[in-house]
């Protein structure tokens, strides 16, 4: 990097650290931000003397607020919840709710800025948010998930709506939590509105949504591997999380004829060195989607498979790893040990799941590396597709809305392509980030001093 470039970054980064101390997550999706589009934004006199990039790292607000329920033991419980709505200029606000209780503002917050770019890379016309609670779903009755969520939408619904702003699901918040949190909102409103997505079929949702993450991520490393002249054919994909992202991610890849040796939790890591067969996969689906069971506890019931506690799935050889669990689950150690292991192929399912230092890593060892901005956003376009048939009022069928997401996906790589295309070779990390800020920095502009 240029002499200047670098005065630049620092010079911009000291600024971001001082205004947001303590919130490591957010600094660090700046940071991996700024270091790609700081060449493209110095080259645009434009949009640098308007402090566009400054502007763009504060969101429009952050609402913050107590959420009070019941426990059924009858304890009074309180939890912290947040929405942060980034930017609206391409649309409403648009991001999922996520319950852990790791959700703090500095998390919320990457994931909102993040979600910015990666809405504006769909084409599709939508802002960036991101919400949540420290709630930890875990352990709890259906009751209890009930009052937790009815609470929440009792002071949430003043802050969004269709033409405000759009939660979805995210970790923690499945079809049982929006369906509790969606009854509450249209309750409170009188009306329906499709002012969430991500919402089951017969409450008016999307085909396709609930695979839309994990298929899209795939269909977009298929098209990463076409581009080299490459397939998923025969290929070993080592995927970590057991959630939506990954379920539908392990569907796919062996749609596309690749054998899935791992899947995990946050307990650890199921190896199927024969790979998931067909027949598994129905069975993972009922113990997590609909029994919320941990691994461990069905892992006998899976031929072949074996279950590591201590291991990660990057421990174990494959030639793609597909992390779809949460952020900086791929640290340096893993990197190290995937590339001894000749992966070849790092494809984001899950928000900013490597870290920065294992990034490096694998760009300087030449793996392609597919950031979760572009490879995840086939989630919140079929968000997008589902906004526009509640709007509509028409439901369109599971091939009209698998087309799409086709066709957004193959976008979204063209976009990679001609943003990041540098001695022939595609770094999609600059070709997402900087396709997202220009798109995004030409409405701040163009909307004037704001
Ligand atoms: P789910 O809640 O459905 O699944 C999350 C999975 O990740 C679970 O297997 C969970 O294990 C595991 N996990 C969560 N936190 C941790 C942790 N701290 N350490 C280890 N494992 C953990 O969430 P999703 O599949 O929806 O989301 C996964 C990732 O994908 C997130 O980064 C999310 O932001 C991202 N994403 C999701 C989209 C969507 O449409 N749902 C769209 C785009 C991105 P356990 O059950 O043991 O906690
Ligand atoms: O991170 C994400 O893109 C999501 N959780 C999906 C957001 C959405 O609005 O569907």
């Amino acid at each position: 990097m240029k002499k200047s470039i670098t005065r630049e970054l620092q010079q911009f980064m000291h600024g971001v650290r001082a205004r947001n101390p303590y919130e490591k997550e957010f600094q660090q999706a700046v940071q991996e931000f700024a270091e790609t589009v700081m060449p493209w934004y110095l080259d645009h006199d434009k949009y640098r003397s308007q402090k566009i990039l400054d502007r763009l790292t504060e969101p429009d607000r952050i609402i913050s607020f107590r959420v009070t329920w019941e426990a059924d033991n009858g304890d009074v419980m309180m939890n912290r919840a947040w929405r942060v709505q980034f930017n609206n200029n391409l649309g409403p606000y648009k991001g999922g709710l996520r319950f852990h209780p790791s959700v703090n503002r500095s998390v919320l917050k990457f994931l909102a800025f993040e979600q910015v770019f990666k809405n504006a890379l769909t084409g599709l016309p939508m802002g960036g948010a991101k919400g949540g609670a420290n709630f930890n779903p875990r352990g709890k009755s259906d009751a209890e998930i009930m009052r937790f969520c009815h609470a929440m939408m009792t002071e949430l619904q003043h802050h969004i709506g269709e033409d405000v702003d759009v939660p979805a699901g995210d970790i923690g918040v499945g079809a049982r939590e929006i369906g509790f949190l969606f009854g509450k909102y249209n309750q409170l409103q009188n009306r329906w509105s499709g002012a969430i997505t991500s919402k089951p079929s017969d409450l008016g949702g999307s085909l396709i949504r609930k695979e839309a993450t994990g298929y899209g991520c795939i269909y977009f490393c298929e098209h990463a591997l076409n581009h080299q002249d490459k397939t998923l054919l025969g290929k070993t994909v080592a995927i970590s999380g057991s959630g939506n992202v990954a379920i539908y991610a392990a569907e796919q890849a062996m749609e596309q004829g690749a054998k899935v040796v791992t899947l995990s939790d946050s307990n650890g890591t199921l190896y199927l060195p024969g790979g998931l067969s067909r027949e598994q996969l129905p069975l993972i689906k009922d113990f997590k989607e609909e029994k919320r069971e941990r691994l461990s506890r069905f892992v006998n019931k899976l031929k072949g498979a074996e279950y590591h506690p201590k291991l990660k799935p990057w421990d174990f050889p494959a030639d793609v790893a597909v992390p779809s669990a949460t952020q900086n689950e791929l640290n340096l150690k893993d990197a190290k040990t995937l590339v001894n292991n000749g992966t070849m192929v790092i494809c984001e399912g899950a928000n900013m799941p490597t870290t920065a230092d294992a990034r490096a890593y694998f760009q300087n060892a030449d793996v392609l590396f597919l950031p979760g901005k572009a490879a995840n956003a086939g989630g919140v376009a079929v968000s997008g597709l589902e906004q526009t048939q509640n709007s509509m009022r028409v439901s369109w069928s599971r091939e009209e809305v698998d087309e799409k997401l086709h066709s957004i996906m193959r976008g979204i790589h063209t976009k990679c392509a001609e943003y990041g295309t540098e001695n022939g070779n595609i770094n999609y990390v600059v070709g997402a980030n900087v396709a997202g800020f220009s798109t995004i920095a030409r409405s701040i502009s163009a909307f004037g001093i704001l």
